[in-house]
Parts: C-alpha cells; sequence; structure tokens
C-alpha cells in the first residue's frame, strides 16, 4: 500500500490506473458526510446523544426497548441532515461518474447527501433516513400521516394495528435488501477500480466489498484521513479528507481525453 498526502500531486502510476478504468465501484461511509457537519456514526453524538451507544440505537432491540428514544434519536439526525448540505466531495462523485463507462456509487450512508448532490443510481445499502415504514409490515409511511399523528413519538402505523413508525434503515441484526446488496457484490466483482471514501470498513456485509474487488485484481484506493480496516488492502491510501481528494481526482480526469478518446 501506497500512501499520498500532497493533494496536488497525484502519482502518474495512480493517475493512469484511474484514466484507464472503465469499470469504476465506489464505497462511501459516514466520514464523506463529515464535512457536511454530520457526525460520523461512531463520533461521540454531540449533546442528548453523548450518553447513548448508537450502535444499541440502531437496533431492533434498541426500539423495542425504548421507541420515543430511537425514534427521537433518528428526528434529532433528521434535523441535522435537513440544515446540512452536500460538500465537494458528494459533488465530485456526481460528476466524475461520466467519465467511466460503469460507475457504481455504493453508499453506508442513510443521508441522501449523494442523490441531493446529482448522483442517480446511488446502491443504499442501509436504507434511507428520510423514509419512514411500518415497524410490523415494513410498508412506507407517508409524511402527511407522520405529521398528522406527531403527537404519538413514534407515531402509530397505518398499516398494522402493533406497527409503529420506524425509519427506513438497516439496523444491526437487520438483513439488507437483497437486490441492492446483490448489485453491490456485483459491482465490486466486475470493477477495475474502487474508490472507497469516508469509512472505517468496520461494519459488515459492506466492509467485505473492498476486498472482493481486490481479490478480483481491481485497484483500491483508500480516501480517509485516518489509517483503518481499508488501508490495510487498499493499493493507494489517499490521506485526507474526502472533501478535498475526491474533487483533486475529478479535477485530474478533466484534463485526461474524454472517455470515448480514451477507449475508442
Ligand atoms: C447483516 C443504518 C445479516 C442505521 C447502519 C460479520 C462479521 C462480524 C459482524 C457481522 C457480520 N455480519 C453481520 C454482522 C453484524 C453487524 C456488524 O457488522 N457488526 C459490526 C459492528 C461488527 N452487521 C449487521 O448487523 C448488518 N446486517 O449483516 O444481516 C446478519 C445479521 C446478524 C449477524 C450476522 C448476519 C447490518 C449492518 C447495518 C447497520 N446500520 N446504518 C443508522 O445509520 O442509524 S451501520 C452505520 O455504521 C453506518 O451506516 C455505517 O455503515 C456504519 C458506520 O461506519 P462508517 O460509515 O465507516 O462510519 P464510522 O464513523 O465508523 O467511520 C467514519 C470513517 O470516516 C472513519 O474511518 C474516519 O477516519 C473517516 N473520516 C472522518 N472524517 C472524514 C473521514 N473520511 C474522509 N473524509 C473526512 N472528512
Amino acid at each position: 500500500m501506497q500512501t499520498v498526502d500532497d493533494i496536488d500531486k497525484l502519482p502518474d502510476e495512480l493517475l493512469e490506473h484511474i484514466k484507464q478504468a472503465r469499470r469504476v465501484a465506489v464505497l462511501t461511509g459516514a466520514g464523506v458526510s463529515a464535512e457536511s457537519g454530520i457526525p460520523t456514526f461512531r463520533d461521540a453524538q454531540t449533546g442528548l446523544w453523548a450518553r447513548h451507544d448508537p450502535m444499541s440505537l440502531a437496533s431492533p432491540e434498541g426500539f423495542a426497548r425504548d421507541p420515543a428514544l430511537v425514534w427521537s434519536w433518528y428526528a434529532w439526525r433528521r434535523e441535522l441532515i435537513s440544515r446540512a448540505r452536500p460538500n465537494p466531495g458528494h459533488f465530485a462523485l456526481a460528476d466524475m461518474a461520466g467519465c467511466f463507462e460503469q460507475f457504481t456509487l455504493i453508499t453506508q450512508n442513510v443521508d441522501g447527501f449523494h442523490q441531493l448532490a446529482g448522483s442517480d443510481p446511488v446502491l443504499e445499502l442501509h436504507g434511507n433516513i428520510h423514509r419512514t415504514i411500518c415497524s410490523v409490515a415494513g410498508r412506507p409511511i407517508d409524511h402527511e400521516w407522520l405529521t398528522r399523528h406527531a403527537d404519538s413519538q413514534p407515531p402509530p402505523s397505518p398499516h398494522h394495528a402493533d406497527g409503529l413508525a420506524r425509519p427506513d434503515v438497516v439496523w444491526f441484526g437487520e438483513s439488507l435488501n437483497a437486490s441492492t446488496l446483490e448489485a453491490a457484490f456485483k459491482a465490486a466483482a466486475g470493477c477495475e477500480l474502487m474508490i472507497v471514501a469516508g469509512t472505517a470498513g468496520a461494519v459488515q456485509p459492506a466492509a467485505s466489498l473492498p476486498a472482493i474487488a481486490r481479490d478480483q485484481g481491481a485497484t483500491v484506493i483508500d480516501i480517509n484521513p485516518m489509517v483503518g480496516e481499508i488501508t490495510r488492502l487498499a493499493d493507494w491510501h489517499l490521506s485526507g479528507t474526502s472533501a478535498a481528494w475526491l474533487p483533486a481526482i475529478y479535477n485530474d480526469l478533466l484534463s485526461a481525453p474524454s472517455s470515448t478518446e480514451r477507449h475508442p
């Protein structure tokens, strides 16, 4: 693994790998939204939430134990997200998608910032905090219903007598959406380049994607100010923030010939 910390000069060898790639997969984690002001998942949650373990709140057991607390935690996070905006890292990923023949964006984040920055489609492995479902039937609950029943925390479900409103996110101990996960595995297995940005690589099965890419011969880039699980298996570690490195990569790509010129 080679570490690069000079944002102004991507090594020629790395730039060549990026320019020559036809099929690219990207895996993002909470670090990509850090510069939008969203605390990363394992950051000490600020204020009211400092005394709670996010791992226990983001679980079916935590919701069953105290639905009002979990509902309020997600309401706090939704409020934080609604006041924040995507950062240059999100926009650079949306922009660079057009530089490659195949570009698959896979995220562990639930904030919807990739879509807000223009990325489409986005494989949301862990769901989306802005969507709400019934805790029993799993069916979507619309905002109009939630507003009408805002006096209950959480609101009841319109789909099942025993159901409650819960965020449409994947909690610890819950399975991921099978087709989303299959698409992510397929992208990791078929890419020539995987860019991993802003993740500690601590949560499965998302954290297995970079190893799948590496094992089939892809070049793996880890963008992170710290060294973590992913760094150890990556070919390149771009030491620094995603809001700095992703635009730098895109700017270097812009100086390259267009994808059709590159791949006649
Ligand atoms: C499942 C939604 C079947 C909710 C989340 C195999 C082995 C061991 C354990 C397991 C396994 N398989 C399953 C498990 C259990 C569990 C798991 O992985 N546990 C871990 C903790 C050991 N996995 C599951 O339960 C998954 N389900 O597999 O179903 C099953 C079930 C049970 C048992 C077996 C099989 C479901 C996991 C999904 C959980 N839901 N989110 C919500 O958000 O509220 S996970 C949540 O935490 C996030 O979505 C994200 O995935 C994760 C946080 O990770 P990161 O994104 O990496 O964020 P983190 O804060 O950790 O790190 C931030 C990084 O950014 C750091 O490296 C930092 O240096 C960097 N950074 C900071 N600033 C910047 C930056 N980088 C760039 N720029 C910056 N500016």
